[in-house]
Order: C-alpha cells, then structure tokens, then sequence
C-alpha cells in the first residue's frame, strides 16, 4: 500500500473529572490525530499519547507535531509499505521521539486491516473475543472521596482497581482502602514518585497483598528497581522505564521488575509492543497494557493489541463515557461485568464521528506529496 494524503488533527477534549497523579492534575486533554488515506482514499487512524507537558515522558503535543510533520510523515510517504511492521524499521534512524512514531503506525496498521478486511486485533495475532479491564483512580482530596469511587468502580464490575499514590498519599491510604475492600485485586501506580532511600517505606506496602506496584522509582531507571525488587515481595512493574524491547530484555534481566506495562505509545508502536509481548512470553511474565487518558482512537488500538495471549491481567482501559461526555468514535467503548467486547469489523472496529472531531478540532493540516516535494 501507499499513504497519499496524511492529515493532523490538534483535539482538544475537556476530562469529565480532574485526573491526578504524582506529576500533575490532568483537566483537559489536548492531543494530536493522525489520519492517513491511501490512494482510494480509505482511511487509517493513530492517536497520539503525548501531553501537552513533559511531565510523563520528554515528548509533548508540539515535538510530536514537529516529528510527524518535518520527519515521519516525509518517510513513509508514497514509499511502497508491504505491512506495517516495516514502519517501525523505516523510522528506526529517528532515535526516542516514540509517541509520535506510534501515531503514525497505529493509523498505518488501522489502514492495513481495514484494506485486508481484517480486524486489527486479528491483524495483530490476536485471539480473544473479549478483554478483561480494571480502572485507574487518580489522587483524591480525601481518603473517603477515594473509597467512594472504588465502591462506585466495584460495583460496576471492574475487574482491578489501580489508585495513584505519592510521598505523603501511600501507606495510610493503601491501608484504609484494604479495610473497606479486604479481596479486591487492588494495586498502586506511583509515576515514578518515590527514590532508593525510600525503600523502607516502600517494604511498607507489602503488607496489602497488593497485585503489583507501578513503577515506584525514576522514569529512566531499571537498576535501582532491581535493586528494590529484591527486598520487596510485591511484584514491580514497570511503566515510564520501559521504551522498547531492547529495555525490556535489560530489565528482566536485572531482575528490575516480574510485570511489564506495555503503552503502545511509550515503546514507539504496535509491531514494538508485539515484540515486547512475545519476549515477556518467553521469560514468563505476565504483560497488561496501560492508559494515558485515550479519546476512541486510542482506546480502540489499547483494545486490539489486548487480545495478544499474554495480556492476562486486566489493563487501563476504561469505558469512554468514563472520561468524556461524547467520545469521538461510535459506536462509545462500553464495559460490561469488567469485559470489553472485541469488535470483529475491519481495523480499530470503530468509526470515527467526523463531525465531533471537527468540533474538537483546533488546529488542522493536511500532507500530500505534492506540498511536501514543493516546500524543498
Ligand atoms: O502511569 O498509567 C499511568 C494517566 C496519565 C499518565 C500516566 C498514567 C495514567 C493512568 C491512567 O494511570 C490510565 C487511563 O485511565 O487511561
Ligand atoms: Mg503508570
């Protein structure tokens, strides 16, 4: 196949709720959508996981539309693409810069599934027919504000709760929490909040039979979580440390964590998050696939790449109408007794309401190869 046009969307989306964690309080959420066509013009489409702020990673909104534009976009352009897992050797010269590849090739794999007929999850290797799912609970003002929202969660069948803890808002908290719900399958995500020091306060949490903690230390690190891994008996996994499955390898290696988080914008694609899966297969760890506060598109990439095998603790993949008062895709994604159904049409399984996304938008440009030969 060949990309003729690409067009990028800057959306800005208002959170139903401020989502808050250790780096900062999430109100609206601004992202870029990539649009590829191919010459009958169908079309392919990526989200860009990319904040507006270098406070997760190093990327923001702006690199990512300065890579796709000046970089990406010129590289695969009208260049023959036999399946989207050459994308990720195309782009390999272009060194980190992983979320803006990622939206690239997500919209490349939806284009490809959807010319082959296929859905993407199929397209991927996957093979369930449905997705088990948890939730993600932001930083609360109060202890009681946040057991409400876990009860609320329960009840509505999630499958995992996941609450966000830093210095100060932990061990109390985590404790309070495991008094009110003593089975649930609970577990903490700290962003990279906490250092080697604090390692006795961190051996504190293995009194609440916690599924797992998410990366406790700093975002570049595997060799000090190694480190704490050997004296904690909860699982680490790790999250912001891990870009590719080169990191991976290194860090079960090191013993730096027994779970891994795969964010298919973190590790720079699907085919890279594919790779990373199958390598956690063969040194048996378990994977789930994260969140980074997904409008459709994004959501419905999490969805498809979850049906791989190994993906067999529930991720954070939530139901749209969690985050938004009208998604950008149709049909919304439901969640049903924890379980997301897998949609067996071709591509992501959803389409995309073009008139919402015009709604959203502000700001918009398209690539063609003419335009991009001209501004040489
Ligand atoms: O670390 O997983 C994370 C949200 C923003 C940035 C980082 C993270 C998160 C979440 C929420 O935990 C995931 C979601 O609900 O999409
Ligand atoms: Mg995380």
């Amino acid at each position: 196949m060949k990309i003729k046009n690409v067009i990028l969307r800057q959306l800005k989306m208002k959170l139903k709720f401020p989502f808050t964690t250790s780096f900062g309080t999430f109100l609206d959420k601004d992202f870029i959508l990539v649009e590829v066509q191919d010459e009958n013009g169908l079309s392919g489409w990526g989200e860009s996981v990319a904040f507006m702020s270098p406070l997760y990673n190093e990327e923001t909104l702006k690199t990512n539309w300065h890579l796709l534009e000046d970089f990406l976009i010129p590289m695969i352009m009208e260049k023959e693409i036999g399946h989207p897992d050459e994308v990720s050797a195309l782009f390999e010269p272009i060194r980190k810069n992983n979320m803006a590849k990622s939206a690239l090739e997500g919209a490349i794999w939806d284009l490809y599934a959807k010319r082959e007929n296929t859905s993407l999850a199929k397209a991927l290797g996957g093979t369930k027919q449905e997705i088990e799912v948890g939730i993600s609970i932001g930083i609360q003002n109060t202890v009681d504000d946040l057991l409400t929202i876990i009860d609320d969660s329960v009840t509505q069948g999630y499958r995992r709760i996941k609450v966000k803890i830093k210095p100060g808002w932990d061990v109390d908290v985590i404790r309070e929490i495991r008094r009110s719900f003593p089975s649930i399958q609970l577990m903490a995500d700290a962003n990279s909040a906490y250092r080697l020091s604090d390692i006795e306060l961190l051996k504190q949490l293995d009194e609440f039979d916690l599924m797992m903690i998410e990366q406790p230390l700093a975002s570049d690190d595997i060799v000090d979580h190694a480190l704490v891994q050997k004296q904690l008996a909860t699982p680490i996994c790790l999250d912001e440390s891990i870009h590719s499955v080169e990191d991976a390898r290194k860090a079960i290696s090191l013993g730096s964590c027994k779970i891994i988080n795969i964010k298919i914008g973190r590790v720079g694609g699907l085919t890279e998050s594919k790779r990373i899966h199958d390598l956690c297969v063969e040194h048996g760890l378990p994977v789930w696939c994260g969140g980074m506060l997904e409008a459709g598109v994004g959501r419905a990439h999490n969805i498809a790449l979850t049906t791989l095998a190994n993906f067999t603790m529930p991720g954070d993949t939530a139901a749209s109408s969690r985050y938004w008062e009208k998604d950008i895709i149709e049909p919304e994604v439901t969640v049903h007794d924890g379980l997301i159904t897998v949609p067996t049409t071709p591509g992501i399984g959803y389409e995309v309401n073009l008139d919402t996304v015009d709604n959203l938008t502000v700001r918009k440009q398209v690539f063609e190869k003419a335009t991009l030969t001209a501004r040489k």
